[in-house]
């Protein structure tokens, strides 16, 4: 089947033009004006629309098991929000349980997206280190597309590593071509800080973001890029949320490392102040990890998102229901941490972002999908709408308006954190591969349709971090020597 899509912008991350796109077969065909079409070809008129290359969101917990329970939106219901919102792939972390291998948990999260209904990968955890774990990431890259390995530096007795486990992980890591991640927080102070504050009586959801002021993310950032020079690898910090963090990246970048920041865009609008409701649910709802910072923070991160030592606009998508959230209600370190996002990530930072001047449609481009498909290696396959490209497009009305509410959204929670945000600039119809999967009509993915991405490892990243690397330290941590080629 053929498609054009007439009269519409095209927008990628380097530049807008006015032109028609042709698709066949899944893939974009043509772009430009009087395109020779096919008999049978199907015109779809979006004039006045901007075509933007379908989202991608790196930072999704679907269906995860987490705090001793499961967040609400498997990857069904996830990969429905998503598209309903723009996005069309995501990338979703698979985190071994305690003494689980590597391989038998990515045969879990095999089985769980099997009801994908948006394309998909997977991250995967390293929650402890031994020779089996080295093995198994060595396996998920050569066999299972599978190039980016996250470390949890908080979440004590459950998920966090050691420096040590660390810098053995990373050091793997950079022999593999592959990416380390961090989820950046001070797991040892986290706890002293929780139990020192439930000693003195504090319960409630205000007293989860007193437990982890940005100096907990600022250091342990610190930490992990310290870490990544010493082994020689780049390092990606999932949801950088204050300027501590930030600016620890911006220095590194600054010093020739390759460190990039994704900022959620819950912290980009959404303000500590939010822990201060009277209404428990409310405050309890917004309870995730990092909290939601003091405003300043946010002008941080806004700033790195223009000036380019941010990257990524992501969401850390991962649902509790309110009965869940309960399970809270007497020791706030006991609240699921986590929210929602997928739905409402691209109308949000439309709004919050182009319309308010922050960001070109260009750079929105980048940061809600080309620079993951990038980093992520997934790029020009997705993160770009040119010949060959997935036809993963997003039909975008920039005049188009809404006000988002927890009632009739994908999502299965009952709330919505940005309730009652007002959005000028929606999509108004998504295509994935092709075929549209959400528009006038609602959504029309089925479960199953989404497909798996493999990704490649990433030497040439690996190749040029060494050398800026060798440049500053004649010896370096590892044996990269002779696993370069
Ligand atoms: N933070 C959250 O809020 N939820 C899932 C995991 C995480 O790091
Ligand atoms: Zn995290
Ligand atoms: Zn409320
Ligand atoms: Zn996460």
């Amino acid at each position: 089947m053929t498609t054009l899509m007439k009269g519409g912008t095209v927008v990628n991350h380097d530049h807008a033009v006015r032109a028609d796109v042709l698709i066949m077969d899944e893939k974009v065909l043509a772009i430009g004006h009087g395109l020779a079409l096919p008999e049978g070809t199907q015109v779809v008129d979006v004039g006045g629309c901007y075509l933007l290359p379908g989202g991608i969101d790196p930072h999704t917990h679907l269906e995860f098991p987490f705090m001793d329970e499961v967040s609400v939106d498997d990857f069904e219901w996830g990969t429905k929000a998503a598209l309903a919102g723009g996005t069309t792939s995501l990338i979703d972390f698979c985190v071994p349980r305690p003494g689980q291998s590597l391989l038998e948990a990515l045969e879990d999260w095999r089985g769980k997206s099997r009801s994908a209904a948006c394309d998909y990968g997977f991250h995967m955890a390293v929650t402890w280190w031994d020779r089996q774990v080295a093995d198994e990431m060595g396996e998920c890259v050569a066999r299972h597309g599978i190039n980016s390995f996250k470390h949890f530096m908080a979440y004590k007795g459950a998920l966090m590593v050691n420096d040590e486990e660390m810098i053995q992980s990373f050091t793997r890591c950079g022999q593999l071509g592959a990416l380390p991640m961090v989820h950046a927080e001070n797991g040892d102070v986290v706890e002293h800080l929780q139990r020192q504050l439930f000693e003195a009586g504090n319960t409630g959801p205000e007293a989860h973001g007193y437990s982890r002021p940005p100096h907990v993310e600022g250091e342990a950032t610190t930490r992990a890029i310290m870490i990544a020079a010493m082994t020689g690898t780049p390092l990606y910090v999932v949801h950088t949320s204050c300027r501590e963090s930030h600016e620890a990246i911006a220095a590194a970048r600054a010093r020739g490392q390759r460190v990039y920041g994704e900022p959620l865009i819950q912290h980009l609008v959404l303000d500590a102040g939010e822990y201060q409701s009277t209404d428990w649910d409310h405050a309890a709802e917004r309870v995730m990890s990092p909290p939601f910072r003091d405003k300043g923070h946010q002008d941080s991160l806004w700033a790195g998102l223009v000036g380019g030592s941010l990257q990524v606009v992501a969401t850390d998508h991962c649902a509790f229901s309110r009965r869940q959230k309960r399970l809270g209600t007497d020791d706030f370190r006991r609240i699921p941490n986590g929210t929602g996002g997928l739905e409402d990530r691209m109308r949000v930072l439309w709004t919050a972002g182009v319309n308010s001047g922050r960001l070109t449609p260009e750079e929105f481009v980048a940061a809600t999908s080309t620079n993951a498909a990038r980093i992520f290696n997934m790029y020009p396959r997705k993160g770009a709408i040119r010949p060959g490209s997935d036809a993963d497009i997003v039909v975008w009305d920039p005049g188009a308006t809404t006000i988002i509410r927890a009632e009739g959204q994908v999502s299965r929670t009952e709330y919505n954190v940005f309730e009652g945000f007002a959005c000028r600039g929606l999509p108004v119809m998504t295509f994935l591969r092709g075929t549209l999967a959400n528009g006038a009509e609602g959504l029309l993915a089925e479960p199953g349709q989404g497909r798996y991405v493999a990704r490649d490892p990433h030497p040439a990243t690996t190749v040029a971090n060494r050398i800026r690397f060798e440049a500053t330290r004649p010896t370096p941590v590892g044996r990269r020597l002779e696993l370069v080629p």
